[in-house]
């Protein structure tokens, strides 16, 4: 997305990751076998939030990290509670889904769901907060997008009808659309 909105070239490549298969290639460009890592010609760069700064500093025109309507702690809280919302739900996923049934652990299962829950019902108080597309309301549609694809069963739409009003009507930006998941 911050490639797409800043007219960066970016190649894309899909790697497969499991998160008790340590991935050999993926761990020569970063330690902690994680994507998404950036190649870049100065050498690799990991993490999200570090791989949209790079790109935003390559790119053309209005910077992601700037708003008419948000000052930047704000546009940067908004990217670092989306990147909260993604690990738990990430960490639900693993849970749910590659830990074997009989070692799964309720109490920690709800601890994941309820930061998710607090995080979306703090969003949900700052709608007016999120009126333009910036790096954090690029990364909050993302992650609200991510919930919808993987956690249909949280039915978040449901609890936070004003925050999913205003994801659906997000989701209509240019960047939402062409970079949409082809299962959404
Ligand atoms: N904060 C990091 C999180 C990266 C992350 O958790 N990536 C997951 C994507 S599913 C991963 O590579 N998991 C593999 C593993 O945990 O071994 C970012 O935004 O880049």
């Amino acid at each position: 997305m911050a490639a797409l909105e800043r007219q960066v070239p970016l190649q894309l490549e899909l790697v497969r990751v499991d998160p008790v298969v340590r991935n050999g290639g993926l761990a020569r460009t970063n330690p902690l076998a994680k994507i998404p890592v950036l190649e870049t010609q100065d050498g690799p760069l990991h993490d999200s939030r570090v791989i949209c700064r790079f790109i935003d500093r390559r790119g053309e025109g209005p910077s992601l990290y700037s708003s008419e309507t948000a000052d930047i702690w704000e546009i940067l809280v908004l990217e670092s509670l989306a990147d909260g919302i993604m690990d738990a739900a990430v960490n639900l996923r693993y849970e749910l889904v590659n830990r074997p049934a009989e070692l799964r652990w309720p109490e920690w299962i709800e601890t994941q769901r309820s930061r998710i829950d607090a995080a979306l019902r703090h969003l949900s108080g700052r709608i007016p907060q999120l009126a333009a597309p910036h790096i954090g309301t690029l990364a909050v549609a993302a992650a609200l997008e991510y919930l919808d694809f993987r956690h249909p069963d949280l039915d978040w739409r449901a609890a936070y009808p004003a925050l999913s009003a205003w994801v659906t009507e997000f989701a209509k930006e240019e960047i939402m659309q062409a970079t949409a998941h082809p299962a959404a």
